[in-house]
């Protein structure tokens, strides 16, 4: 096999206006590649991250665009019996052109096309042209010609395009539909090649391995395979090396008992040793002729639906290895509008950051693209699970029969691309599509389904529908990851199955959305508001300051928080009130920018970190799953925007960032305080008591109980009282546990409502050998009721390292929601949205501070 990249290329706006004159090629700058990109490189468009720019480069997305280059083909080469033109990735609708005649018409952005080409190489000089049309009005074509359907958030003809649906525009992205050859172009001159290599580990419930391998190749051979797996360290486990090849299709097996082999382990549950398969095709003549390597681990993965002990629903978790895990992680989108920029350096930099987070499971979600191997590589290194959706969102997609090819040719490639990764531990349909059919009342009847229709092929039954693409989410997808993969299948996120809709709470996932979305629910009601598997919730706050200034470009006048530009970089429908609502109910608080960031920073940072801890609080060991996942909307952004998302475009950790990290410890603390009012008698409105009641518990995600301090500290806020307790308890392994249930230290009963609540602020600390391992501090609620004391009374401090590279914080009295900054160049901070009481200082990493005196925001800081 000789393969190598067309890579010198130049573009053309067909038929010339506002990118070139007609005929005009220009030079692009790298490749693979997109218009808009070369674009911004040529300073032709102005940054449509900036302003309002995104609506002066619309027209890019609305012209046809083509690309060439010139290449020579040798007389050896052409010698070969074959040569394969193959293309792996083009956004979207492409006709490609080789030394003048059409060999491709490309339709679908998801999907690699191979083409044989020998017959259209000439000797010497060769030229290949791809001619790119408007994806936006093909796709208005499309629609025209098939039918409107219903979708949320973008033009309605996307969901006739086989295309990153968030191009279109979403509620945290701008409508920017890329064209070009997003993937590399190559020419692959060979006699035989591997065409597939499907690699599966079976490990049974007593940790055994079955491995097997499926290796396909072009042409049937004399010749033969060589299998061989390697240890991480390199070494060989077990290998096969002449396995016929003579049907164009080789098999080998190899079992391995428990223990011979090192399994693959979540982040947080032990290692992640990644082992190699080499393959060689071996032609009669010992030449090899192709080779193929894939890196692989062995893991048990199961997606356990039982029954709980004392709730109703079943359980909806992961199990890995036997080890039953809660998943703490987030939603991840497309890392940038233009996907062709995103290095896997930046992958890496994201993954990690999630880690660091202290997070063990992203979800691709299904609006956005199947993420590049780099990404699916990395999450295997950092034992990062993987929640992989299928190519759809928020729509009433078609599936009629082009539709329904493209999808089944994109689905078999991506399963079979993604199959082999250890991280990935389910496929999910869709992205809320059968929550539009509810909202919709669609024809979707949950409970249509026999156990005879189960398994015919009943396409009709589903195409005469209002809601087609049933079809594709319970026969088509279902059918290919059987077909092609171990790994498990649901329907779609989120869903409940059972013949209950997906808001139901206790079966499958659920997308909690009455917390900004919805009845607008406060966020203290989290608990009530917990599902099986919590896939999706959110809260919005302000990126850094930093990012604001980069989307408003120096524009003072529009450095308001309701000026247009930053209304431009927030598109979630009614923001602005919803912003408001849980401000003006939370927080006293004022509307200059700085101070605005920082108010919708620290009410994300509540609101998320709560979530968290309270569905935490609700993983209560086996057969008491009552939730065992809880993944925020969104870990990311595509573009400078204000957002759900908790680390911005710039990979700038929000508030919300570090209290989430803090959640998902090994071990946390958790405190609820609830007020119990009793009435004397049922005839009085006006006597009554009113006992304020205080909970506490620990989680321990490790598989091992652990010894430890509870010390609770109660302080009051305008006084120097305080109240303060410790004692041993253990944090049962990997559960909750619940430590303390009683009064609000320092609270007596009150008897009016005139009678205030104490400022009673409640610090509990877990201590293990001196070393403090969780903290959390419980304050009364809400904060904007609080008179909080002044700076002088307060004595906080914050005091730089003699390493110049730390911060010490300390204060006299309780202290909410610190956030630290710097002026001038940035500094990676370990910890924000700090909670801080007498006697508990804490110390913040101040990686690039260099000593710099720091500057601190918080509550009652006096600027609201
Ligand atoms: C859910 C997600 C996204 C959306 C988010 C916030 O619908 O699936 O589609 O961006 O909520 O509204």
């Amino acid at each position: 096999m000789r393969a190598r990249l067309l890579q010198e290329w130049s573009f053309t706006q067909i038929g010339g206006g506002e990118g070139t004159n007609d005929g005009e090629w220009l030079q692009t700058s790298e490749f693979p590649t997109s218009v808009h990109v070369e674009l911004l490189k040529l300073k032709k468009i102005p940054d449509p991250f900036v302003g309002l720019h995104e609506w002066d480069v619309q027209w890019v997305g609305e012209s046809d665009w083509a690309f060439k280059t010139a290449f020579t083909v040798t007389e050896e080469e052409l010698h070969c019996s074959h040569a394969d033109l193959v293309f792996d990735g083009l956004d979207t609708f492409a006709k490609v052109d080789l030394n003048g005649l059409t060999i491709l018409e490309s339709s679908n952005q998801f999907v690699s096309y191979r083409v044989a080409a020998k017959e259209f190489l000439k000797l010497g000089a060769n030229e290949l042209v791809l001619n790119f049309e408007s994806a936006f009005l093909k796709g208005r074509d499309i629609e025209k010609k098939h039918g409107r359907f219903a979708a949320f958030n973008g033009d309605s003809s996307r969901l006739h395009v086989r295309k990153a649906q968030y191009n279109y525009g979403w509620d945290w992205g701008p409508v920017l539909m890329t064209i070009g050859p997003w993937k590399p172009i190559s020419l692959e001159f060979y006699e035989n090649r591997i065409v597939e290599l499907d690699v599966r580990s079976d490990i049974s419930e007593s940790l055994e391995v079955k491995l097997t391998g499926g290796i396909t190749i072009s042409e049937k051979s004399s010749g033969v395979v060589s299998f061989v797996l390697k240890a991480p360290d390199g070494s060989v486990v077990a290998s096969n090396t002449s396995i016929p090849a003579g049907r164009g299709h080789a098999t080998v097996a190899f079992d391995f008992a428990a223990g011979q082999l090192d399994l693959w382990y979540p982040v947080g549950y032990g290692r992640q040793p990644l082992y190699t398969v080499e393959v060689e095709l071996v032609a009669e003549n010992g030449q090899v002729l192709d080779t193929k390597t894939l890196r692989i681990a062995f893991r048990r993965a199961r997606v356990v639906q039982e029954k709980l002990i004392d709730q109703e629903g079943l359980t909806f978790l992961f199990e890995i290895n036997n080890v039953r895990i809660f998943c703490g992680g987030s939603n991840w989108i497309p890392a940038d509008s233009f996907l062709t920029t995103v290095t896997p350096e930046r992958y890496r930099a994201w993954l990690q950051l999630m880690v660091d987070g202290n997070q063990n499971m992203v979800r691709v979600w299904g609006g956005g693209i199947y993420e590049p191997d780099a990404f699916y590589d990395i999450c295997d290194e950092l034992g990062l699970l993987v929640w992989q959706d299928f190519m759809f969102g928020c729509g009433q997609y078609p599936a009629y029969d082009s539709f329904l090819e493209s999808v089944k040719v994109e689905a078999e490639e991506n399963v079979k691309r993604l199959r082999h990764h250890p991280s990935i531990v389910i496929f999910a349909g869709n992205n809320e599509d059968y929550q539009v059919a509810e909202l919709l009342e669609l024809d979707l009847n949950y409970n249509d389904e026999t156990a005879e229709s189960a398994d015919t092929d009943d396409k009709s039954r589903y195409l005469k529908t209002n809601f087609p693409a049933r079809y594709i989410y319970e026969r088509t997808l279902p059918d290919i990851v059987k077909k092609y993969s171990d790994i498990y299948y649901h329907r779609g996120s989120p869903y409940s199955g059972h013949g209950k809709p997906t808001t139901d709470r206790t079966l499958g996932d659920l997308h909690q959305w009455n917390v900004w979305h919805g009845s607008q629910e406060p966020w203290h009601n989290w608990d009530i508001l917990a599902g099986r598997f919590v896939s999706e919730f959110g809260m919005e706050g302000y990126p850094n300051i930093r990012t604001v200034d980069y989307w408003l470009g120096g524009n003072k006048s529009e450095r308001f928080p309701q000026s247009r530009m930053n209304n431009n970089h927030n598109k979630a429908d009614g923001f602005e009130r919803r912003l408001e609502l849980y401000l003006v109910e939370n927080f006293k608080h004022s509307f200059e920018m700085e101070s605005y960031v920082y108010y919708t920073q620290v009410m994300q940072a509540e609101t998320l970190a709560s979530a968290y801890r309270l569905w935490r609080r609700n993983w209560r060991g086996k057969g008491r799953e009552y939730t065992a996942g809880a993944l925020v909307w969104q870990i990311n952004d595509c573009w400078p925007v204000t957002s759900w998302a908790i680390v911005d475009y710039f990979l700038r950790p929000k508030p919300a960032y570090f209290a989430v990290a803090r959640e998902l410890r090994p071990f946390t603390v958790g405190m609820t305080r609830k007020e119990h009012k009793t009435f004397a008698d049922e005839r009085s409105a006006a006597k009554f008591a009113i006992e304020t009641k205080l909970e506490i518990w620990g989680t321990n995600s490790t598989v091992a109980d652990k010894k430890v301090t509870l010390e609770v500290t109660s302080f009051e806020l305008h006084s120097d009282w305080r109240d303060k307790w410790a004692k041993e308890v253990v944090l049962v392994q990997n559960s909750s546990t619940e430590l303390f249930k009683g009064d609000l230290p320092g609270q007596p009963v009150r008897t009016k409502l005139s009678d205030l609540p104490k400022v009673i602020i409640v610090s509990a600390r877990l201590i293990a050998d001196g070393e403090v391992l969780a903290r959390y501090s419980n304050w009364p609620e809400p904060f904007k009721f609080i008179q909080f004391p002044s700076t002088e009374e307060l004595g906080l401090k914050a005091t730089v390292g003699a390493d110049g590279e730390s911060v010490i914080l300390s204060t006299n009295k309780p202290v909410k929601g610190i956030v630290l900054d710097v002026d001038g160049d940035e500094v990676k901070w370990s910890d924000q949205a700090i909670d801080l009481v007498p006697d508990d200082p804490q110390t913040v990493r101040a990686v690039g501070l260099k000593g710099r005196e720091v500057t601190l925001r918080y509550l009652g800081d006096g600027n609201a």
